[in-house]
C-alpha cells in the first residue's frame, strides 16, 4: 500500500490540468495558470495520510512537449494507475485534435500491454453552461467517438468545472478510489448499514472532500447527499479555527420542494412527506476527520438509522485506522 501510485493528467494545452490539479490540492483558492513546460509532478500529500502515496503527472501539452512523450512513452506512461483525460468542452473547434491525442495514448497502453483506467473529464462546463441543449449533444458525441477509439478499456466519464469544486472532487475520487482494496470493503460496509438502517443513500468524505466510499438506492440520492454534504464541510472548514464543532447535523427535506419535483427519473414519494438528511463526523487517531451523510427516505422509518449510525461510525473509524497505520 506504501507504494506510489502514479496518476497521468493529460489532455490537449489549454484544457484546464493544471487548474485542476491546483483546485484539487488548494481546494478554495483562486489562482491563475501559466501554460505547463513539459512534465510536472506533484504529490497529493493530504492522500499520503489516507495511505494512499500518489504522484500526479501533468502532461503539459503544447505540441513540441506532446511529441516527446510519444518518443519517451515507456517512461511516461507506463505503470500508471489512472489517466484522466482532460476535454475543453468549450473548444469543440479542437475536439478532432483531442480526440486524435487520446487515441495515439491509448495506442501507447496497448504497446506497452498495461490495463489502466481511464476517466475523461468533459471539462470547463461551467455552472452557466451545464444545461445547454448545446453542449449535452456535444459531449454525447464526443462519448460515442472515445468509446469507439478505447474499446478494451475501462473508461468512465466526469463533467467538470474548476467553479464547482464537487465535480472535480467526485472524478478524482472514482480516479483514486477504484484501485484500492480497502475501498471495496468501506462500500460493502456501506450497503450493509443502508439496507439494515432504511437508509437510501450513505457516503463517507475525508474532510479534503475526496468521496472515500458510497452507496445508494439511486443516483439522485447520492447527488443529494453530495451537494448538501459538500456545503457542510465547507461550514465545518471555517470552523476549524474555533473550538465549536458540530456534529449530528439533520436537515430535514420536505418532498415537495422544487428540487426534488424537478427530477424526471424519480418519482418517489407521497407530497408532504418528509425525509431527512443526517451528517455526522468521526476522527481518527492522526487527526483526520471523515464525514458520513445519510439519506433516509421516509422520517418516520428513521429509528433503526439511529441505533445503527454509531456502529457505522466505529467500524469505519476502525478500517479507516488500519488502512492509515
Ligand atoms: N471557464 C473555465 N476555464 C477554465 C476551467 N479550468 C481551467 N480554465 C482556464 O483554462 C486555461 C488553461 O488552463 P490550464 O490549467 O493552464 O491548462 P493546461 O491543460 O494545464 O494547459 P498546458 O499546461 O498548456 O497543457 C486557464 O486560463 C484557466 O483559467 C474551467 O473549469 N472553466
Ligand atoms: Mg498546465
Amino acid at each position: 500500500m506504501q507504494s506510489k501510485r502514479k496518476i497521468i493528467f493529460a489532455g490537449l494545452d489549454n484544457s484546464g490540468k493544471t487548474s485542476i490539479i491546483i483546485s484539487l490540492q488548494e481546494k478554495f483558492s483562486y489562482f491563475d495558470t501559466k501554460p505547463t513546460l513539459g512534465l510536472s509532478r506533484s504529490k497529493f500529500s493530504t492522500l499520503d495520510c489516507l495511505g494512499f502515496g500518489i504522484v500526479l503527472w501533468d502532461l503539459g501539452a503544447q505540441r513540441k512537449f506532446r511529441k516527446n512523450y510519444f518518443k519517451h512513452r515507456y517512461q511516461v506512461f507506463s505503470n500508471t494507475s489512472s489517466v484522466f483525460y482532460i476535454i475543453d468542452i468549450q473548444d469543440s473547434n479542437r475536439f478532432n485534435e483531442s480526440i486524435e491525442y487520446f487515441s495515439k495514448i491509448i495506442d501507447v497502453y496497448n504497446e506497452l500491454d498495461e490495463k489502466t483506467d481511464f476517466f475523461i473529464c468533459f471539462h470547463k462546463v461551467d455552472p452557466d453552461i451545464s444545461n445547454k441543449r448545446e453542449i449535452q449533444d456535444k459531449i454525447k458525441i464526443l462519448i460515442e467517438n472515445l468509446l469507439s477509439i478505447a474499446q478494451n478499456s475501462r473508461i468512465s466519464f466526469f463533467n467538470t468545472t474548476i467553479y464547482d469544486l464537487s465535480s472535480l472532487f467526485l472524478a478524482f475520487s472514482n480516479g483514486i478510489m477504484h484501485f484500492s482494496p480497502i475501498a471495496l470493503l468501506i462500500n460493502e460496509q456501506l450497503e450493509e448499514f443502508a439496507k439494515l438502517s432504511n437508509s437510501s443513500a450513505v457516503l463517507l468524505m475525508s474532510e479534503d472532500l475526496l468521496v472515500i466510499g458510497n452507496y445508494s438506492m439511486s443516483d439522485y440520492y447520492i447527488d443529494l447527499c453530495e451537494i448538501v454534504g459538500l456545503r457542510f464541510l465547507n461550514v465545518m472548514d471555517s470552523f476549524k479555527s474555533n473550538p465549536v464543532r458540530l456534529d449530528n447535523v439533520i436537515v430535514e427535506v420536505n418532498y415537495d420542494t422544487e428540487l426534488i419535483v424537478s427530477n424526471e427519473n424519480e418519482k418517489p414519494l407521497k407530497r408532504g412527506q418528509k425525509a431527512k438528511i443526517v451528517m455526522t463526523s468521526f476522527k481518527i487517531s492522526n487527526n483526520i476527520q471523515f464525514y458520513i451523510i445519510t439519506f433516509i427516505k421516509n422520517i418516520l422509518m428513521s429509528k433503526s438509522h439511529e441505533d445503527l449510525l454509531p456502529i457505522l461510525k466505529n467500524n469505519l473509524s476502525d478500517m479507516m485506522y488500519l488502512l492509515i497505520k
